[in-house]
């Protein structure tokens, strides 16, 4: 059974004999729905086996999820009884899982400003242990949220710097060494080193890190990108400890950089001890034979969908390695609400970013962000939607009447559509809907979008080709496509290494390149000035600039945007607010252009602030007539 189980991707719990595609049956046992008389407790016998471990470790009073199922494993709990010992709680109910190794113990955690210890007795098979739960204060409160004021620094952690060789090479996981030749192998990067870097990101001046998965991916292959979590409750070893990454938070806090952590709810890695033992058959979608998603998104909203399609779509397995959470199970889906609960307290998180957010149930979703949104308003919630024409991007936005599904409740979503049309616009001549005019209709598009400066745009990211490379490392383009991110609408986002001209376009593993310097081997620091190349300095005292320019003149990053038609390759717009007007123009052509202001807006002076040196025409005898050049960014303030 076990065997088949390990290769298979059907249910391990039931008879192949009646498998079926879906799964809608739960096996719950309700063993115990009282408390405990506490006058009449056994002895306690000692045994450390019955009991592996609780999910979540530990709880918060005052918190709006005063109601925690916690997910207790042992060995053998059939027959389980269990006890509330000592601390301020209720013991609402047990139940047994279908697996005899796992027990879910409902307490109820009243508000109490204090610290306490709930002690559970568990006893089972003759044995018996008592259990330890700490309950802390809810005190993250308050906090800042994510804004379009905001720059976002996207970070591949095992890429980007080793602040401790030291767990480079750690015994007890299927990958206990690191090889950076290969490119899919670890590197050892870790949240030391992200510590470490603290003075870089104020430097280049990003205020949020989006940080790739840090929780531990115990996996055989590829286990450096993170996104197959084998342990939801625990930081990677490999990564650094628990301790490390709640004081990075506040590091980064006291230095006004927020926290977005990285969620993953649709699959989990399948060496998951959860997927290795499976607590009930109906936490995961199982197939007759390995079945992937179609990754088609458009399944969900499309009305001539098939069926087939829709379920291969959303039950269907991210990859050969990920089991899909069937999170219509109320134990599963409270185990990731909970869990998600737990770090956004633990770690004092600001945002969020979800995962594959369109291959979960989308009713789950809906509740998750309802449970979260109670306890923590402010945090801000992004979910990764990659698909290709704004309309099934949309689909996912906040309040959207046409949806027919559960409410999103989201606050942004990943905006591909602007990092597909700036690339076009950069790359391809421009045609009536084409090229830069294409930059011109997704951003027409914003009409139908609740937030539109809400979205997190980008120019690439962990799972696409690096930005410099797909414009032929052309650094005047770059700049181009920088400038738009920083001043069109939007929460910018970076991927780390695009500020030195990281420029891999095929494969993964490198695009996920190490950070030079960011090794204590290295003999390149491009941390520093010094070590970066000329070229690599203008692209990142580009960047550097235009976000100090931000935060100088909000209006470049919160203000009003105003578009103007693009007229023969030159896209132009303003972003004022009371104090402010900006004027952004551009020209994608590979010749000097001229443009005359004065045809579209009055003004009394063009003050160059930065960008591309223009010129006004020799021929303009009134200086109405601009040359800009070739390739070229430049940002005036109207006046
Ligand atoms: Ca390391
Ligand atoms: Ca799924």
């Amino acid at each position: 059974m076990k065997t088949r189980f390990l290769s298979g991707f059907n249910d391990p719990l039931l008879n192949a004999g009646n498998f079926s595609v879906k799964f809608s049956r739960y096996f719950l046992i309700p063993l115990i729905f009282s408390v405990f008389n506490t006058g009449i407790l056994v002895a306690q016998k000692k045994s450390s086996q019955l009991i592996e471990r609780i999910d979540p470790p530990q709880w918060w009073s005052g918190m709006c999820w005063n109601t925690v199922e916690f997910l207790v494993k042992g060995k053998d709990l059939t027959n389980a009884m269990v006890e509330l010992v000592s601390g301020s709680a209720v013991l609402k109910s047990v139940l047994s899982a279908k697996s005899s190794k796992y027990l879910y113990v409902t307490l109820e955690i009243p508000e109490i400003p204090e610290n306490q210890e709930i002690k559970l007795r568990i006893k089972a098979n003759k044995k018996s242990q008592i259990l330890s739960i700490p309950i802390r204060p809810k005190t993250h409160k308050n906090f800042q949220t994510i804004t379009s004021s905001d720059v976002i620094y996207l970070i591949t952690p095992d890429r980007f710097a080793n602040g401790n060789p030291a767990n480079d090479h750690l015994k007890g996981f299927y990958q206990s060494s690191t090889n950076r030749n290969e490119p899919y192998d670890r590197h050892g990067g870790d949240i030391a080193g992200i510590a470490s870097k603290i003075d870089y990101f104020k430097e280049i001046g990003v205020s949020a890190l989006w940080i790739s998965p840090v929780l531990e991916n115990n996996q055989p292959h590829e286990s450096y990108h993170g996104y197959a979590i084998t342990d939801l409750y625990k930081i990677d070893p490999r990564m650094g400890t628990l301790e490390e990454y709640i004081n990075l938070s506040a590091s980064l806090q006291q230095n006004g950089i927020k926290l977005i952590k990285d969620m993953v709810f649709n699959h989990f890695g399948d060496k998951n001890y959860l997927f290795v033992d499976v607590p009930d058959s109906s936490w995961y979608h199982w197939w007759p034979n390995f079945t992937r998603t179609n990754y088609r998104a458009t399944t969900l909203m499309d009305p001539y969908r098939s069926e087939f399609d829709h379920s291969v779509m959303t039950e269907g397995w991210f990859d050969t390695h990920m089991p899909d959470l069937n999170q219509k199970n109320p134990q599963l889906a409270r185990y990731l609400i909970q869990n998600t609960l737990y770090w956004i307290e633990i770690a004092k998180l600001n945002g969020i970013r979800i995962d594959t957010y369109a291959y979960c149930d989308q009713d789950f979703m809906s509740s998750w962000i309802e449970a979260v949104k109670k306890d923590y308003p402010d945090l801000y919630i992004v979910a990764e939607i990659w698909e290709h024409t704004v309309p099934p991007q949309l689909f996912f936005d906040a309040d959207l009447p046409q949806r027919r599904l559960a409410n999103t409740h989201l606050d942004g979503i990943t905006d591909f559509q602007l990092h597909f049309a700036i690339q076009e616009a950069l790359n391809r001549q421009p045609g009536w809907a084409e090229g830069v005019n294409k930059l011109y209709y997704v951003l027409a598009s914003d009409y139908l979008y609740k937030a539109p400066e809400k979205l997190v745009t980008f120019l690439d990211n962990h799972d696409v080709a690096r930005i410099y490379g797909v414009l032929g490392k052309d650094l005047q383009k770059l700049k181009i496509a920088l400038g738009w991110l920083l001043t069109l609408r939007g929460i910018p986002c970076i991927y780390y290494g695009t500020e030195i001209l990281m420029a891999h376009t095929d494969g993964h593993g490198l695009i996920r390149q190490d950070f030079p310097g960011g090794w204590p081997d290295d003999t390149i620091n491009k941390f520093t000035a010094k070590g970066r190349t000329p070229d690599e300095n203008e692209a990142f005292n580009f960047i550097n600039t235009l976000i100090r320019l931000r935060k100088k003149h909000p209006a470049l990053a919160t203000g009003k945007l105003t578009q103007y038609v693009p007229r023969n390759g030159i896209y132009f717009y303003t972003k004022s607010d009371a104090y402010n007007t900006f004027l952004i123009i551009s020209n994608v052509n590979n010749k000097p252009m001229p443009f005359t202001p004065a045809e579209f807006f009055e003004f009394a002076e063009l003050k160059y602030v930065y960008g591309d040196l223009v010129e006004w025409s020799g021929e303009s005898e009134n200086r109405q007539t601009l040359v800009l050049p070739p390739t070229s960014f430049t940002l005036f303030r109207i006046q």
